[in-house]
């Protein structure tokens, strides 16, 4: 009955969760860091205006999953001053100090005794911080200030960071994850070493994986610890720190690579700026091959605009701190190794990874999912895919069996019917368990081309406008269009996308000639609880990012593990999931990664010639069927229009025609109910690969060099 803890933003956290739980089960001895946020993201909530959001009091009830650790507690420091100290070690001193303290929530792994720890801090002030004479003195406010101070820290996720306080208050979040779990670690490294204690075993017992650059300021302050607290010299500090942590990229897109203003550090964290600009003057031997490419050039900071107030790019720090950096599928590892760190690469060749990202077969097929997950079973003979997807390519044989056909579809049928319910209660529309459901959950931004899917809907709804009641059954599939993701609270075109197909969803879905012929709906608050009934209920899933920009994508497994089929680019795990399932199992359509640059190219030149069938279906929005909300923003950012956007970057314009003649061709196989169960059957059985189990082997033996610990 409870709440989904409130502690990811999409893919790169649910990852996470994947991760734990598969390292509990394959007994690695691996624990997990966080921040215990006390209202997350945002709870978001569909209004005719389009989303809101309201804070998610995801702890309102308490949170019986965790224990609170008041006898693990670590002190946080920020803002203050370095001073030479006459034992020759730089001293941090003064500043803002505040306490974490530990949360537990034990992980436990499937079939085995092993129960790993997810630790998350939240934060408050040392006792002798609160100021009691302010506070008899009447001034509560004062007495109160330190306390507020520290508690902010955990109170959301990505608090908004266009005021400079919100810029602090982020780096202060990041800071706080990092120096008290390298507290935590070093202080259960030395009790266990007890005697025996010797810095140079650190990185043979500890692996520091850095999910993403929020935890960069590791390696600064890791080295830190070493050097002011236990007295290294930089060199033993850096040989330990390199050989510890490691990278994972999980994005691309330059606007979501951290960049870290230098004077808010300084006045932050002015020692670990002494460190890293130390770094920085060491990695400056390394040649610099980055002249002609200044935003990627070698060292963390930029310095090629002395226009630009100077910035940490902490990317660049965790590939120049870490022993390995990897991407989180094969295409993206490429472009990881040839494009945003070509030069690193071509230096380190030897650091960069792929390391494929996967979901956990326990939550996603076997939680979610109960009753496929007793028809594979059964046909396979056993659960041991449960622990071995490997098994599950056993389905493949009985692809075109009657009987495992019939099992599948009613299966199928029955989450459907689930869904029908949870879209009555969340929406009020009621859509029939008897058309196609077609599903595209994900976070809302312009690269995943939420506008793309939304306009092939309104090219469908106008062409069946456009015919007679009897043309209109013959040629159009039924169909139930379903969205759902929030779109960040400032992010304002992804707001306009969301607030475009709710208007669409309203005209659409009161159309008395279209009738259970075309159903579009938006689930609002799109999470956990809500993809663990539409996945398993879902046929068509849509996985169409420009490709080049969708590191992985982790739903695209969910979903082909329970047997839906996508529809998508060759991007991220995409390229993958297509050559495991059968390229004949998967609806391909639109550009291919290396041809982008020459497309945005083209289009900056003016030689882009839009499909007709493009302008018609722009020309239909702005003729204002949906209403009266001005779209003339939203298809101004596919024309180029300098005013609104930046000329159908995403290129939405380009991709139209081949996406709307592949979702022709998916109308076509769902005719053919034998051929789309097959298909379905072949997508599970070509999912092994995506297990996080096979994803958590590589990382502990490739990256982390751990063996799994049995516990007596
Ligand atoms: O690797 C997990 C997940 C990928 O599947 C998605 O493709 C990718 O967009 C996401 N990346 C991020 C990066 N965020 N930031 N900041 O969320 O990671």
């Amino acid at each position: 009955q409870e709440p989904d803890p409130a502690l990811g933003n999409g893919g790169l956290g649910r990852l996470a969760s994947c991760f734990l739980d598969s390292m509990a089960t394959l007994n690695y001895p691996a624990w997990g860091y966080g921040l215990r946020y006390r209202y997350g993201l945002f709870k978001q909530i569909i209004t005719k205006d389009g989303q809101e959001e309201v804070a998610e009091n995801w702890l309102e009830m308490g949170n019986p999953w965790e224990i609170v650790r008041n006898d693990v507690s670590y002190p946080v420091k920020f803002y203050g001053k370095v001073v030479e100290g006459t034992d020759g070690r730089k001293h941090w001193i003064g500043g803002e100090n505040i306490k974490a303290v530990a949360h537990d929530v034990p992980i436990p792994g499937y079939k085995t005794k092993t129960t790993n720890n997810l630790r998350l801090w939240s934060t408050t002030v040392p006792s002798q911080n609160f100021d009691l004479g302010a506070f008899n003195a009447g001034d509560h406010a004062k007495a109160n200030e330190a306390h507020l101070n520290a508690e902010k820290i955990c109170h959301v996720l990505y608090p908004g960071d266009e005021s400079s306080e919100g810029k602090i208050l982020r780096l202060k979040q990041q800071y706080t994850l990092c120096s008290a779990s390298l507290q935590d670690i070093i202080s259960r490294f030395e009790s266990r070493a007890g005697d025996s204690l010797n810095w140079e075993d650190f990185p043979s017992k500890v692996a520091v994986q850095m999910n993403d650059t929020h935890p960069t300021l590791c390696i600064p302050e890791l080295m830190r610890i070493l050097m002011d607290i236990k007295g290294l010299s930089w060199n033993e500090a850096w040989s330990i720190t390199e050989r510890t942590v490691a990278y994972t990229n999980h994005t691309v897109l330059p606007e979501a690579l951290e960049k870290w203003s230098l004077d808010i550090m300084q006045k932050l964290l002015p020692r670990h700026v002494e460190i890293i600009e130390t770094i920085d003057e060491e990695s400056e031997e390394a040649p610099d091959a980055e002249k002609e490419d200044p935003e990627y050039e070698l060292d963390p900071f930029a310095k090629y605009d002395p226009q630009l107030p100077r910035v940490v790019r902490m990317a660049n720090l965790c590939v120049v701190g870490g022993h390995s950096v990897n991407g989180v599928a094969e295409i993206h590892s490429e472009i990881v190794k040839q494009d945003v760190f070509n030069s690193f690469y071509e230096m380190w060749p030897t650091k960069f990874q792929n390391k494929t990202n996967g979901v956990t077969p326990r939550r996603w097929i076997r939680f979610c999912n109960p009753e496929l997950s007793a028809i594979i079973s059964k046909w396979i003979g056993s659960d041991d895919w449960i622990l071995n997807t490997d098994k599950l390519a056993g389905l493949k044989k009985f692809a075109d069996d009657e009987d495992l056909q019939s099992e599948w579809r009613t299966a199928k049928r029955n989450n459907k019917m689930k869904v029908v319910s949870l879209i009555r209660d969340k929406t009020g529309y009621v859509v029939s368990p008897d058309a196609m459901f077609d599903v595209q959950v994900k976070r809302i931004h312009e690269y995943k081309r939420q506008l793309l899917n939304i306009l092939g809907i309104v090219y469908r709804y106008k062409k069946m406008k456009e015919m007679s009641a009897k043309d209109r059954i013959k040629s159009f599939v039924p169909r139930v269009c379903i969205f759902g993701g929030k779109a960040f609270a400032t992010y304002v075109q992804a707001k306009r996308i969301v607030k475009f197909i709710t208007d669409v969803a309203a005209t659409v879905n009161y159309d008395p000639d279209i009738g259970d012929l075309l159903k579009v709906v938006f689930v609002p608050d799109y999470n956990v609880s809500v993809a663990e009934k539409l996945i398993p209920a879902s046929e068509l899933s849509q996985h169409i990012s420009t490709a080049g920009m969708e590191a992985s994508g982790t739903s695209n497994m969910k979903f082909a593990m329970n047997g839906c089929i996508l529809i998508g680019t060759l991007d991220g795990a995409n390229v993958e999931i297509r050559e495991e399932v059968g390229e004949e199992n998967f609806f391909l359509f639109g550009a291919h990664a290396p041809e982008i640059a020459g497309l945005r190219q083209e289009r900056a030149e003016g030689k882009f010639v839009p499909d007709p069938r493009f302008e018609e279906v722009k020309e239909y929005v702005r003729s204002g069927v949906f209403g009266t909300s001005n779209y003339d923003e939203l298809m101004g950012s596919l024309e180029g229009n300098e005013g609104y956007g930046r000329a159908d970057y995403f290129l939405v314009g380009k991709d139209f025609p081949s996406y709307i003649e592949c979702q022709e061709k998916v109308d076509e196989a769902y005719r053919d109910q034998k051929l789309w169960t097959r298909m379905s059957i072949l997508n599970t059985a070509g999912s092994p690969k995506f297990s996080s189990d096979r994803t958590i082997h590589e990382y502990a033996k490739d990256i982390w060099d751990i063996s799994p610990v049995i516990m007596p």
